[in-house]
């Protein structure tokens, strides 16, 4: 079988574009399939209102050119969806990138062909592409989650997931509106709806913790300063364990006085964003020191919230930061309007959706418009819903019946020439994305030129490595308290899903070392041939 591809890249997005990129520099033949009409992958679907990064713009964007890096200019601290999809296009267009993307095309199967080492491709389209390899770009949050709740399918108005929302926008003037969630997307969403809505009621599950972001326009010193010299900012953030630079305190927050403690929790917050879980080292270490925390954030909540049951229902009864911490903008003060309304369905799951709206606890609630804002089947969801089938015709969802098992992230054992990008075992979600993404590109397109020039047709890892770095996962995960509660990390957000903790959360210097390795050793723990 004559490949046409050397690659196959299934997706479009930041990883997707680079992964072409850097193969077309590589002089490698290479195909993109994206689902989508456009680039932009989680930004070209999560254009829900108040959509923004969480990690600060000017960190949130890529490296590898410094003509880019240059040009482009951020308006925000945290840019907005709109703005990062303008970056994706706008890279797009300045690589030439579209011109190897077959858009509005969904990967629905791949097999691996033993006898010709490659893959077979199967799309949506009918299409049947041959590959030397397969690349996945898929991103981690992007198989959008509906709950499977009784009579969803009998709700007579319109129905909004957060992470497939309509292009054309939606706008809730004068509408009642109910929403499910209270993660992220709801976080940011919700100021936004409850400004346009007639009415808005927030069903929420689990009450979460989130930090102010205290956005505003970047200020052109401060963007000249970081361009002057881009390379530093960048090369100190990848010495960083979540490869993004935040100061860290290297304090414990249990051993600190009170009210020193009381005081960088003050700072902190009035910086706003993220950074607030490095205002010290043990907060995902130590119980005690994750309470201060804790307790620092629901004082807050206390202040803002008006009604003190309301604000009793917004504290969050788990550990800081052991679901993804939420930055927001005016979310609490949301809760003091008049229009708002909180129901805790924290001990008694929605019964149904009805017609017109939902019962909970016995009660009935009335809207308009039911938004979802129920998170994503993360990590392994995109990947599970191509029917990836590797040696032996076995298929990767039998493989990974028990959880996903990979070497370094990258790659899986029976599945040979297959690259996942960000998958399970990378640390890429616990990180700034964007350097994750292009440290894994950089790797994979590295390995591509070595086994040319080695005339190497196959590479797959080896059992052994696996389960190594499976171990790794493991341990790295036992020894933070971010494995300890029901999160999306650990698969608990999707029924029946295993409870395996999915990322690496060893740091991404501590993962870029052992990549490094691997090389230098000469892909120690795979076998090529
Ligand atoms: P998340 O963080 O997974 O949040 C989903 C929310 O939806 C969360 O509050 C869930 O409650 C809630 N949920 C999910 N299913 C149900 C049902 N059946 N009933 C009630 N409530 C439900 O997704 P996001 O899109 O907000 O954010 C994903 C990531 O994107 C985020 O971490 C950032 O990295 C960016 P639960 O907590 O499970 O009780």
């Amino acid at each position: 079988m004559t490949p046409d591809y050397d690659a196959l890249i299934i997706g479009a997005g930041f990883a997707g574009m680079y992964m072409l990129h850097r193969l077309r520099q590589k002089r490698f033949s290479a195909r993109v399939v994206e689902a989508g009409s456009g680039v932009g992958g989680t930004w070209y679907w999560n254009r829900y209102p108040g959509a923004r990064c969480d990690v600060e713009s000017v960190q949130y964007s890529y490296q590898f050119s410094p003509e880019l890096e240059q040009e482009w200019e951020w308006s925000e601290r945290y840019a907005t969806q709109p703005e990062i999809l303008r970056y994706a296009n706008h890279v797009a267009d300045r690589f030439d990138l579209r011109r190897d993307i077959q858009f509005d095309t969904r990967v629905t199967g791949a097999t691996f062909d033993e006898g010709g080492n490659c893959w077979i491709v199967e799309t949506d389209k009918g299409d049947r592409i041959v590959a030397r390899f397969v690349i996945t770009a898929m991103g981690c949050l992007s198989s959008p989650n509906t709950p499977r709740i009784p009579g969803l399918e009998d709700f007579e108005g319109p129905i909004y997931h957060t992470g497939n929302w309509p292009h054309e926008g939606v706008d809730f003037s004068g509408k009642t509106v109910g929403v499910i969630g209270t993660g992220s997307s709801a976080i940011q969403s919700i100021p936004i709806i409850a400004r346009q809505a007639r009415h808005l009621t927030v069903f929420q599950r689990t009450a979460n913790y989130t930090v102010p972001a205290h956005n505003r326009p970047l200020d052109p010193d401060y963007v000249r300063r970081v361009k002057a010299d881009y390379g530093v900012l960048r090369r100190r953030a990848r010495t960083k364990p979540a490869g993004i630079d935040f100061d860290i305190n290297y304090a414990s927050a249990i051993e600190t006085p009170e009210a020193e403690r009381t005081r960088i929790f003050e700072q902190r917050w009035a910086y706003g964003g993220l950074g607030f879980m490095a205002s010290f080292q043990d907060l995902l270490l130590n119980d005690d020191s994750n309470k201060t925390a804790a307790e620092f954030v629901k004082a807050k909540i206390r202040e803002v919230v008006k009604d003190p049951a309301v604000a009793e229902i917004l504290a969050p009864r788990n550990i800081i930061g052991c679901k993804r911490l939420c930055v927001d903008t005016g979310y609490w003060e949301t809760f003091n309007r008049p229009n708002v309304t909180l129901v805790d369905i924290s001990n008694g799951p929605i019964e149904r959706v009805t017609p017109t709206g939902l019962r909970a606890k016995g009660q009935d609630y009335e809207f308009d418009c039911l938004v979802l804002a129920t998170g994503f089947d993360a990590m392994t969801g995109a990947l599970l819903k191509v029917d990836f089938r590797g040696r032996g015709d076995l298929p990767l969802r039998d493989k990974w019946r028990d959880g996903p098992r990979t070497y370094l992230g990258l790659t899986v054992v029976g599945f040979p020439n297959l690259f996942t990008i960000t998958g399970p075992g990378s640390p890429s979600v616990l990180t700034n994305m964007l350097p994750s993404i292009e440290q894994h590109v950089d790797w994979i397109a590295d390995c591509l030129d070595a086994m040319r020039s080695r005339n190497q047709a196959v590479i797959e890892p080896l059992p052994e490595a696996e389960e190594e770095w499976a171990g790794e996962v493991g341990r790295s995960a036992n020894i933070t308290l971010r494995s300890t509660c029901s999160s999306w990390y650990v698969g608990a957000n999707i029924p029946g899903k295993p409870r395996v903790f999915m990322p690496y959360i060893g740091g991404f210097p501590a993962y870029i070392e052992r990549c490094e390795q691997v090389v230098a050793e000469g892909y120690k723990g795979f076998a090529l041939a």
